[in-house]
């Protein structure tokens, strides 16, 4: 019988840590949530104490200790592949993880220059060639899988690549990064979600403020 604990950060900033909330609430993952506020000024101390690498989110079944939000969403869709946390025919799994990966270690341009802040009042940010080309290539990605599976979610059913582009939606949003039909229709899918209203309610109700994060 698993029994997972996921620890997490606050859940207006840290879109790591959204990423598997997301799609363990999506399936009706059973799990204990336990949330440690950031504390940048001390360097996250108290992340020590249950996270070998000093970041969020971590991931516990009982002595296992997982790390990192994709190995933690692979690990979770092994314990539990009755929910379908990756598509089930074998060339959309590869699309998936290829997708999926590409988020994990890309788009920095974007991540650096527009953090996920879910309770910052949506204003149109200008932003460089960089971030523009990063857009670009989202909304690419975003609009061959949607034409593919038909939606409401990227590959049809929500699968893992949604909860790894979650908090890209929720960025798209609050800084005004594309008018583009196909990124609206994406929000509306994702943040239609119960699991996205959840995590949404409780983030805007945080008072917790990132100096870093606050652009
Ligand atoms: N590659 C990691 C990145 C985790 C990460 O950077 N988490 C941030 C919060 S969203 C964190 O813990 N930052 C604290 C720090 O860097 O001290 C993952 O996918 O989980």
């Amino acid at each position: 019988m698993p029994d997972f604990e996921l620890f997490i950060g606050n859940k207006n900033y840290s879109s790591w840590s959204f990423r598997p909330w997301i799609a363990l609430k999506q399936k009706q993952i059973p799990f204990r949530e336990t949330l440690v506020p950031f504390d940048f000024k001390n360097g996250n101390p108290d992340f020590a104490a249950f996270s070998p690498s000093h970041k969020v989110p971590v991931l516990k079944d009982g002595a296992l200790t997982v790390w990192d939000s994709l190995a933690i969403l692979e690990y979770v869709a092994e314990v539990h592949p009755e929910t379908g946390l990756w598509p089930e025919d074998r060339s959309g799994r590869a699309r998936a993880r290829a997708i999926s990966a590409e988020m994990h270690a890309g788009f920095a341009a974007l991540r650096g220059a527009c953090p996920m802040n879910m309770r910052r009042p949506s204003g149109k940010l200008e932003v460089s060639d960089a971030v523009n080309s990063d857009v670009a290539r989202i909304v690419g990605i975003w609009t061959e899988c949607l034409d593919l599976s038909g939606g409401p979610f990227l590959f049809g059913d929500f699968t893992i690549a949604d909860a790894m582009y979650a908090p890209v939606v929720s960025r798209f949003a609050t800084y005004g990064l594309s008018s583009d039909p196909v990124v609206e229709r994406y929000h509306g899918a994702m943040t239609g979600t119960q699991a996205w209203q959840a995590w949404y309610r409780e983030a805007v109700q945080e008072t917790w403020v990132v100096e870093e994060e606050e652009v």
